[in-house]
């Protein structure tokens, strides 16, 4: 679009600006303050999803940040409207996805006055933003919007608040889009490392014996799919994955161990403690990574490449940091590096998985029990050749998923990882479809936090979006009751569930629906969700006291893990 100097009012420029930006959807909720943004909306092109609760607006918004890498953005108004978003933000920042929230605020000159509505929510979200703005002159909306986007994005992405005053939106000023490009003085999103730093790497990498490759999210953050494949087969390095990082090497690369963790694969935890360097590429080495730092990967050298340098010595002290964009970093580092072997270590890595858990489930007998695992690794098997993106929310469930579904593909999987959000799934579902219609979408999620934000079945319907529901429902928050099963002497206070009936609820709805109470049930259910046009909820009555197994204690050691009375599976069937 050509840059044009004309009169608008600061609503018309908000919705401009986000068009020109290559904003297509925006999800909100209206009220008096946000108004003259809504009336505006006639002029645009946008598309406005209208959502059930403002918190909706922002999972589905951070939900189709994570599918495609966009910004996605969400609208709400003033007080309410506003302080609904807290959660949805949050669970944003701690992932790293950018959204920006745009909020409409009371009169400038009302602020600080406790009018109606009145929240300050640029001091509610400071902690929780990676920047925000209150915007109280129709003439700052256009800087404020451009740089939101900007900020959301670069760098270390974010999200970003701009709380606009409603005489902001109501006034009138001069459109200049050129002039409002960011000026983002001091912010420095693009590092790169000295050339020191880089010969320290190498050389490490050169020395080490028995290293591993710890591979997160800021893998497809920097798009760096390829050259981390390139950089793990060049050097014969294994490759752990952060629950974040699932898919950015496909599942069933030979280098691929596995996830590492709390709930990761024993195998892959003791190939951790045992290296003698780790290569954390995009990961921040989150406390449910590490288990207890003192006693983390004791004899390793730590090399970390990552964007953020606050990320680096936070939790971990390293020998090297490489700090600026991981693909950057990766591209200057490969032609530098000459084919490596690591074949003692590969096959010590085998032995170490050999002598653990296998998680061959499929062809175990059907002893008349309905798995959590047994549905989701159907439902991966049902989805292997499609274009599929899983959506989970938090919990058992959430665990099971990370473990029983394969992920091949980079952005085939959006979990809230970092914050553990409950009622993430559905709307974030919502935007992951919105993001990417032609791709088959899967929400995966308990039925604990269903009911957190069912509200946006609604939603789901006015929008004909076929999404596929699957309730894992143990008649639990199953996490939860899992850690009192473990730490407080089954004492399942405050954690059974009475649920409503889930298929009648989805036919209230008009959403087609089913329930599956047996493992012969699981794939036929599966198909009919996917030769049905429409959105489709499954409930999945489970078994109720299942347990994710390995699990690392709180504060136990890495290698340290809980494992399965039986060693035979890592499933319940054997329990
Ligand atoms: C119930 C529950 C259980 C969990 N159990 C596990 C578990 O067993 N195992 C596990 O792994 N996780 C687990 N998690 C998730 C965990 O809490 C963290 O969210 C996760 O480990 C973080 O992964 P990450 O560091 O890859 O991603 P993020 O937290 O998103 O960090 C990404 C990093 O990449 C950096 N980055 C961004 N862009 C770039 C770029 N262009 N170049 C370089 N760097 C960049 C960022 O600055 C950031 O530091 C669990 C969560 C829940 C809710
Ligand atoms: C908003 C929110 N509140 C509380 C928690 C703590 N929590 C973590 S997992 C969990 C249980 C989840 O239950 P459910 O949704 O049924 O999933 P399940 O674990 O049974 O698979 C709870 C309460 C949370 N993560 N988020
Ligand atoms: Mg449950």
């Amino acid at each position: 679009m050509e840059s044009k100097k004309e009169t608008m009012i600061g609503a018309r420029i908000l919705w401009e600006c986000l068009e020109r930006e290559g904003v297509k959807t925006v999800f909100g909720y209206p009220g008096g303050a946000i108004l003259p943004a809504y009336d505006a909306l006639r002029h645009s092109s946008i598309r406005h999803i209208l959502v059930r609760h403002e918190q909706g607006a922002t999972h589905m918004a951070d939900g189709y940040a994570r599918a495609t890498g966009e910004v996605g953005v969400a609208v709400a108004t003033s007080g309410p409207g506003a302080t609904n978003m807290v959660t949805g933000i949050a669970t944003a920042m701690m992932d790293s996805s950018p959204i920006v929230c745009i909020t409409g605020q009371v009169g400038s000159k009302l602020l600080g006055s406790d009018a109606f509505q009145e929240t300050d929510i640029t001091g509610v979200t400071l902690p929780i933003t990676k920047h925000n703005y209150l915007v109280t002159h129709a003439g700052e909306i256009a800087p404020a919007i451009r740089e939101a986007m900007y900020i959301a994005k670069s760098g270390r992405p974010g999200p970003v608040l701009v709380d606009i005053t409603k005489d902001a939106q109501q006034g009138s000023c001069e459109f200049d889009w050129e002039a409002a490009a960011p000026k983002t003085r001091g912010y420095r999103p693009d590092h790169s490392p000295a050339e020191k730093a880089y010969e320290k790497a190498l050389d490490l990498i050169r020395a080490a014996k028995r290293p591993v490759i710890l591979a997160g999210h800021g893998i497809s953050i920097a798009g760096a799919e390829q050259e981390v494949q390139a950089f793990a087969e060049r050097t014969c390095i294994p490759v752990a994955m952060t629950l974040l990082g699932l898919g950015h090497l496909p599942a069933s690369h030979v280098l691929n161990m596995g996830m590492m963790g709390m709930h990761g694969e024993a195998w892959v935890n003791k190939a951790i403690q045992e290296a003698d360097l780790l290569i954390a590429l995009g990961m921040r080495f989150d406390d449910r990574v590490t288990g207890n730092l003192k006693n983390y990967a004791p004899n390793a050298k730590k090399i970390h490449v990552e964007i953020d340098p606050a990320e680096i010595n936070k939790n971990v002290k390293v020998d090297v940091a490489l700090v600026g964009d991981l693909r950057k970093i990766l591209k200057e580092m490969l032609p530098r590096l000459e084919p490596l072997t690591h074949n003692e270590w590969l096959e010590q890595i085998r032995g170490l998985k050999g002598d653990t858990a296998v998680r061959d489930i499929q062809n175990l007998p059907d002893n008349g029990h309905l798995y959590a695992a047994h549905v989701i690794n159907d439902i991966w098997h049902e989805t292997l050749d499609r274009d599929a993106i899983v959506v989970t929310d938090v919990g058992q469930h959430q665990m099971w998923e990370a473990q029983y579904y394969k992920h091949e593909k980079p952005r085939s999987l959006v979990t809230s990882g970092g914050l553990g959000t409950m009622g993430f799934a559905l709307p974030a579902s919502v935007g992951a479809k919105v993001a990417r219609p032609d791709a088959d979408v899967w929400a995966v999620v308990g039925d604990g936090g269903f009911q957190m934000t069912m509200a946006e079945l609604a939603t789901i319907v006015q929008e004909n979006l076929k999404v596929n529901i699957a309730i894992i429902n143990n008649g639990y928050l199953g996490m939860v009751r899992q850690w009192q099963e473990f730490f407080y002497e089954r004492n399942y206070e405050a954690t059974p569930l009475l649920n409503p009936n889930f298929a009648m609820l989805a036919q209230a709805y008009g959403i087609r629906n089913f329930v599956v109470q047996k493992r012969s049930e699981v794939i036929p259910a599966v198909r009919a969700a996917h030769a049905h046009e429409g959105p489709v909820l499954i409930d999945f009555k489970v078994e109720q006291e299942d347990t994710v197994y390995p699990m690392v204690a709180a504060g136990a050691a890495l290698h340290d893990m809980i494992r399965r009375p039986n060693p035979l599976v890592e499933t319940a069937e054997d329990e």
